[in-house]
């Protein structure tokens, strides 16, 4: 087994709710409906006792939050972007290069296990692990006990990116309401009661490690030291009755409304500098509330949030089940039932966690989003590159949230002077690389094991940047960031690629060595298994999307061919060496390796050989009809299981061979095996990307654009017989609205962004369309 797959789970279940500090619900709790016009709602009848499964999130890209909505006691598990453990560090190990050729001729000569064990030594990164992204705090709220609880519910609107509490204690009903504002940078929690001077409770931070206090003006901070300094504070504004504070207790008794103003920060200002200031982040933060009111504070949240979420909507059904609580529907869609309105609930979920985790400005979501509560998260919540990170942006553009996207441009970006570090120490190379794993630390070294000596991360990642200006058709952006960054990536490939030796299959071919398939192994015919070898499918097929794409980004910024010239043929002539793809005769299946071993996992949760199917655009029906066929000859043998992300990748592929039905049952698996009561995906343990592969995936059955053409309904399953979307966006700058009845398309708006000419599909039929910027195109069914 690899080392690399056992999550960390040891301190996933710390603090949990007891529940027994909450009244029981089943009797005293009534049954309190969702209104028919709140499809988009999560909602549930008892507090949440497990932070993983129930517990909600809300966030603003930096700072997060996961909600209980506990009635004795509250629990509101709060985040801060930068809380991650480590210092900035210099990965690289300096006896990488020598042993470079040594490591590239044993795998050659097949002597795989050799290999591994002198790349073991001397070529993994120093150290080969990083640290954990981790909680900021806990901010627990302990009101008076009672019993006798009735109209219980929690709830998280969609819409508005409110979560909400409410309750009824002795006929007062109380509300509780929580939200992370992006304009204000705070989260706010805000209580009031249906009779004045009934809010009473005790407010007070906890963390391990770390030290509260109250100030004199009754604010409450917790502070501590990892390598970054972290703070957090908390400023009560009180209506009516009596407020104090004392040894980091905050006492309010008999108030009005309470709001509560908490914000974070820590002293990380880069990868190579963390001696910020977080008290006096903190202090301006709150400084730049000043009194707004709460109605305010709310008013500029719900607008900023809509202003992104609105731009999409989504309609595959209707069902009566709308009208049941969040857990219950997910339970009868374990059990079997079709929920179509979950689906789509399920859908604008995913772009409401893109929007609370990844905002301009700040880091990309990482493996939870920034949802953790641990000091020690699964694969330490890190930036994973060989599918996690990149899946996590997949519905960034397609579900029209392409400012969320930013973060991951920025990030990537940040990460180039180590890659090109890290491309001279370990393979004397120019340009810059990123291996499968990094932090906010500059990691860019091979981390973990030896399958961590997969320097395709930069290579991969450069794809986002090309899909960023397919979407938007921003010139600039592709002259001035994408095509630098992407040309750096790749003339560290150019480098790396190295030509095959007589005697091997790909003798004088350009291939990449070392390489993996991650994260699956093979056996060799002499029956030996190993992980590391040359030209792994998915290698090959990166290599060729980075290259196609700079030829792309090339003819773009200057259609006369006159734009970096030599480096474009280079990258031509290298293409035109690079070892291509191979059809098992034995199986007739897409080889995931240069020779063609056999898989040690058959069904590996892994698919990186179809990696030039999907995400990458290589393997065509109409390009290249047999490496479509065999391509799909591998998805088949996979079958149809895998970890959450997994899952949701095979979604995405049946929805580009266009199996809508095959497409839907995976997306029924999704939901039934892989969803949590909060909607969570769980890989296991939660992990985010299934969320917004799963997203990227409904998004994908209902509309293409990969092959130079706007595709409409591609995949429809038979059971989405009815409905439609607006706002999806297409490749070439489109924004597309449709409708469809008895699996029929009806009607197709389609708005030029950009004024591209426009080419667009429906089954058989093709229309051609010149367009201005802002024209739009209507298609009526004959
Ligand atoms: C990759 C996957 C694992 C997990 C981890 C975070 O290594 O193989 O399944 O998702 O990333």
């Amino acid at each position: 087994m690899l080392g690399c797959i056992a999550a960390d789970t040891s301190s996933a279940a710390r603090h949990d709710v007891d529940e027994s500090n909450n009244p029981k619900a089943d009797q005293s709790y009534v049954d309190l409906a969702a209104a028919p016009e709140e499809p988009l709602t999560l909602w549930y009848r008892k507090p949440a006792t497990k932070w993983e499964t129930e517990a909600l999130p809300v966030g603003n890209g930096r700072l997060a939050a996961m909600v209980f909505g506990g009635v004795n006691n509250e629990r509101i598990q709060l985040n801060e972007e930068t809380v991650w453990d480590g210092v900035p560090t210099d990965y690289n190990n300096p006896d990488a290069l020598k042993a470079l050729p040594e490591v590239r001729r044993l795998l050659f000569e097949g002597k795989n296990d050799e290999a591994t064990r002198l790349a073991g030594r001397t070529m993994m990164a120093i150290p080969k692990k990083v640290k954990s992204y981790q909680t900021l705090c806990d901010l627990f709220l302990d009101f008076d006990n009672t019993d006798t609880v009735s109209g219980y519910r929690r709830d998280l609107d969609l819409t508005t990116a409110i979560n909400r509490t409410q309750y009824t204690v002795d006929g007062v009903e109380y509300t509780r309401e929580v939200f992370v504002s992006s304009p204000d940078q705070a989260i706010v929690v805000h209580l009031t009661a249906s009779q004045p001077g009934k809010i009473s409770f005790q407010a007070r931070f906890s963390r391990d490690h770390a030290t509260t206090q109250s100030e004199s003006d009754n604010r409450l901070t917790l502070r501590g030291k990892l390598g970054v300094d972290y703070e957090a504070q908390l400023r009560p504004v009180v209506k009516g009755g009596s407020v104090e504070s004392a040894d980091g207790v905050l006492t309010i008794a008999d108030a009005d409304e309470v709001t509560l103003l908490v914000v974070g920060a820590t002293s990380y200002n880069s990868a190579t500098d963390i001696s910020g200031d977080a008290t006096k982040r903190c202090e301006q933060y709150l400084q730049s509330i000043g009194d707004t009111s709460y109605a305010d504070m709310r008013a500029a949240h719900v607008a900023d949030y809509q202003k992104l979420f609105g731009r999409v909507e989504l309609d595959l059904g209707t069902t009566d089940a709308v009208n049941k609580p969040t857990d219950e529907r997910l339970r009868a869609i374990k059990k079997g039932e079709f929920d179509p309105q979950f689906e789509t609930l399920y859908f604008q979920f995913g772009r409401y966690l893109l929007i609370s985790s990844s905002r301009p400005g700040y880091l990309p979501a990482n493996l939870q989003g920034k949802w953790a509560q641990q000091y020690n998260a699964a694969w330490n919540s890190d930036y994973h590159f060989n599918i996690n990170f990149q899946m996590n942006y997949w519905p960034a553009q397609t579900t029209n949230l392409s400012e969320c996207h930013q973060p991951y441009f920025d990030y990537v970006e940040s990460l180039i002077p180590f890659g090109e570090k890290t491309a001279k120490v370990h393979y004397g190379a120019d340009g810059w690389t990123l291996h499968h794993l990094s932090d906010i630390y500059g990691m860019t070294a091979p981390a973990d094991g030896v399958h961590g000596i997969w320097p395709m991360g930069a290579a991969w990642a450069s794809r986002g940047l090309m899909e960023h200006y397919r979407f938007n058709g921003d010139k600039e952006f592709l002259a001035e960031r994408a095509y630098p960054m992407m040309k750096g990536a790749a003339k560290f490939i150019l480098d790396f690629l190295i030509e095959a030796p007589e005697g091997t299959p790909a003798a004088g071919r350009l291939v990449t060595s070392p390489s993996h398939s991650p994260e699956n192994a093979f056996i060799k015919a002499d029956g030996t298994e190993s992980v590391f070898t040359y030209a792994s499918s998915m290698d090959l097929e990166i290599v060729h999307d980075l290259f196609s794409g700079l030829l792309e980004a090339n003819e773009a910024i200057d259609p006369t061919g006159n734009f970096d010239k030599e480096f474009r043929e280079e990258l031509e002539s290298a293409l035109a060496k690079l070892q291509p793809l191979q059809i098992s005769p034995k199986t007739g299946r897409l080889q995931e390796w240069v020779e063609d071993y056999a898989e040690k996992d058959p069904h590996h949760r892994h698919t990186s050989h179809l990696y030039g199917f999907h995400p990458g655009k290589q393997i065509t029906k109409n390009a290249t009809p047999e490496l479509y066929e065999a391509a799909k000859k591998s998805l088949q043998a996979r079958g149809d299981g895998g970890k959450g992300w997994s899952m949701a990748w095979k979604v995405n592929f049946w929805a580009r061979f266009h199996d809508g039905d095959r497409a839907h049952d995976l997306l029924s698996n999704l939901n039934r095996k892989m969803t949590l009561t909060n909607l969570f995906d769980t890989h296991p343990p939660f992990q985010i990307d299934g969320n917004f592969g799963g997203t990227a995936a409904i998004a994908e059955m209902l509309l293409q654009s990969h092959d130079g053409e706007v595709h409409l309904l591609p995949a429809l399953p038979t059971v989405w017989g009815e409905g439609s979307v607006k706002g999806l966006r297409a490749r070439g700058g489109f924004e597309v609205d449709f409708a469809w009845k008895d699996g029929q398309l009806t009607e197709a708006t389609i708005r030029s962004l950009g004024g591209n000419p426009l080419q667009v599909r429906y089954e058989d039929e093709v229309r051609n369309q010149e367009l201005a910027k802002g024209d739009r195109f209507t298609w009526t069914a004959k």
